[in-house]
């Protein structure tokens, strides 16, 4: 798949921007500073195995720098280079429980950013991947107050205008959707580029992979045992049972999916009743990856309908997610919907 390598991320952006005669060149700019911030999260993801030998959280390192939480450190990251580009209204990270205003010395522009600045982050010191993921929406009234934002935030995916993810693994990958299919780049980091290396990426139609974390089954309604059932049994036919593949990283299980075809569901549970909709997030998590995932053919649904037709009522609200391969995702959300009984 990889072809044309030598593309730069940053001429890739260009070249797609180029093909949309109402691009301001203000998208390019969100895009190019996400990328930096990337990069710097991505080096400091790489010493985090040296977080015993040069102090932990809370104390002072060897070079006399206070030690931050990776992702406390990701989080200002991001927003300190993309406060002051002139591009944002507004931003919403999973690590802020408000939106995060731009200050006053920086101009306001037209578009909100929301992001996980390092989603996975329980695996921080296990050296597993993690990584940061973003949706970009436009804002369409003419509010600039951040008082009254939240209801220009409160976008549904459908209206994202791009969004992607950033996985700090074996190597650091970016990959993106702007509504124009979706591409995948690896950075070279001796060379410090972020290098096309899986063009227009689909997912294949029906996988062999389910990934969920299993031990929640006691706390599963019927519907959804039976689905995870439905997928371990054995059946020729189908190609039953399917393998289970589950990290424990959102980008990391959803990135492996992507490529290799299968579903990944982290279905309602009544493990905690303050969060009956499962753990992961509309806004920040389950968005973005939707839309990547409908740009390269597969699917994303909460069990009901597609995540991207949710109109969200909270920034940080949960929602159950399917999401993978389009028969495999329509096939759990028939278990779920209750459209299917058994197998
Ligand atoms: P983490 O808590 O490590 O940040 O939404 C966060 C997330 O990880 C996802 O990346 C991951 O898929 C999920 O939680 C794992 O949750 P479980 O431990 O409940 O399986």
């Amino acid at each position: 798949m990889a072809k044309r390598l030598g593309t730069t991320i940053t001429q890739h952006i260009l070249n797609q921007q180029r093909e949309k005669p109402e691009a301001t060149g203000a998208f390019t700019h969100i895009l190019y500073e996400l990328i930096v911030a990337a990069k710097v999260i991505s080096k400091d993801v790489n010493k985090a195995g040296l977080v015993d030998i040069l102090g932990s959280t809370g104390e002072i390192n060897i070079q006399d720098e206070a030690v931050q939480k990776l992702d406390v450190f990701a989080n200002r990251i991001i927003v300190e280079r993309m406060q002051h580009i002139g591009q944002l209204c507004c931003m919403g990270s999973e690590e802020i429980a408000d939106l995060i205003d731009i200050p006053p010395q920086y101009p306001k522009g037209n578009y909100i950013l929301v992001f996980d600045p390092l989603d996975g982050s329980s695996n921080i010191d296990v050296n597993i991947s993690i990584g940061t993921i973003f949706g970009i929406y436009k804002k369409v009234g003419d509010e600039t107050d951040i008082n009254f934002l939240l209801h220009e935030v409160l976008q549904p995916g459908i209206k994202q205008v791009a969004a992607g993810y950033f996985i700090y693994g074996s190597s650091t990958i970016m990959v993106y959707t702007t509504g124009n299919g979706v591409h995948g780049f690896t950075l070279f980091p001796s060379v410090g580029e972020f290098l096309l290396s899986h063009e227009d990426i689909r997912i294949p139609e029906k996988g062999k992979i389910y990934s969920v974390n299993e031990s929640n089954y006691p706390y599963w309604d019927e519907k959804t045992r039976s689905l995870i059932d439905y997928f371990k049994t054995k059946d020729k036919k189908s190609g039953r049972p399917y393998t289970a593949r589950y990290v424990g990283s959102l980008v990391a299980d959803f990135h492996r999916n992507l490529l290799k075809g299968g579903i990944f569901m982290y279905p309602a549970d009544l493990k905690d009743p303050k969060k009956p909709s499962g753990k992961l997030r509309l806004m920040v998590e389950a968005n973005p990856l939707a839309m990547v995932v409908e740009q390269a053919g597969g699917y994303a649904s909460d069990g009901h309908g597609p995540i991207l037709d949710i109109q969200p009522t909270d920034l940080h609200q949960r929602v159950p997610l399917y999401i993978g391969s389009r028969k495999d995702v329509e096939l759990a959300e028939a278990f779920i919907s209750e459209k299917r009984q058994g197998n």
